[in-house]
């Protein structure tokens, strides 16, 4: 990795900073290049939306982690991005949460695997399951049908983070709750999933770790009422609209300062 250190002062610190995180991963066989693209598009999104989580996001982290906490078997799924990312925030999730961490790649070597997994114990993991697998999610094709018999397949609720487009339509088609943080609300795990934060997974995670040590205190019956009612398509269209509302704020600034000059 290019040795420059960021100046705390500037402006895009945080994003340089993630993008480093990424590298370093690369470096070390924990990323794959293709999640390099994939995080250049989070960005553009993030870079929409204000690089903040939107309320309607943390209103999806709160129902999210009810949900967790809610459920009999939960399952954080793992890749590359989001192992590089925020290693500490997933172990931290678990711990509070009670869920399972498994390892689950779309560009899936046993290599690769084990090498995440053990960057995961270096940041806390007791626990990550992945490297043993059945073929168990039916009709999915890709690399990410190896599931570990005690971890997503028999998984009542998995969360799953920078997903490639198809896995949550069979995770569903298992009885599945799925939860996802993706910051690209026309993707189609987005749309499948049962609740969508749409957010940075580095301010999701952080955030859903605070609301599962304040939410696991109450009763089953609170956090039932919390999630109850959520509907995943009214909320995407409400991000569809925060983004249309900040595009045209800036088009109306733009005109206004045009207008001065
Ligand atoms: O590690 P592997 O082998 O499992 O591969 C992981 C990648 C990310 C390469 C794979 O899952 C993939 O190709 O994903 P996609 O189809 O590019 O989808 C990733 C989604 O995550 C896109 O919709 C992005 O907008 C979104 N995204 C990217 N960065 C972030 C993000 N969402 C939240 N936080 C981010 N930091």
């Amino acid at each position: 990795m290019t040795e420059i250190s960021i100046p705390k002062s500037h402006p895009r610190y945080r994003s340089l900073i993630e993008r480093d995180l990424l590298v370093k991963g690369f470096e070390e066989g924990i990323v794959v290049p293709q999640g390099l693209i994939a995080h250049g598009r989070g960005e553009a999104f993030d870079y929409i939306i204000g690089e903040r989580t939107l309320p309607e996001a943390a209103r999806a982290a709160e129902v999210a982690v009810a949900m967790m906490l809610l459920a009999k078997h939960p399952v954080i799924s793992v890749n590359g991005n989001a192992a590089a990312l925020v290693p500490q925030h997933i172990v931290a999730l678990s711990k509070e949460t009670g869920a399972k961490i498994e390892v689950n790649l779309f560009y899936r070597t046993e290599a690769r695997v084990r090498k995440i997994a053990d960057h995961l114990k270096k940041h806390g993991a007791t626990e990550v399951l992945g490297e043993k697998f059945i073929e168990g999610v039916p009709g999915l094709e890709s690399e990410r049908r190896k599931v570990d018999p005690e971890g997503i397949y028999k998984a009542d609720l998995v969360l799953v983070m920078l997903e490639d487009g198809d896995r949550t339509e069979f995770l569903k088609k298992m009885g599945k709750t799925v939860i996802a943080i993706d910051l690209n609300p026309f993707s189609r795990t987005a749309r499948m999933a049962d609740v969508t934060i749409m957010d940075n997974i580095t301010r999701a995670l952080p955030l859903m770790v605070e609301l599962a040590k304040t939410l696991k205190t109450k009763e089953s019956n609170s956090l039932k009422e919390l999630a109850s009612g959520y509907n995943n398509q009214t909320k995407l269209a409400e991000y569809i609209d925060c983004i249309q509302k900040r595009l045209k704020e800036e088009a109306d600034k733009l005109r206004s300062t045009g207008s001065m000059r």
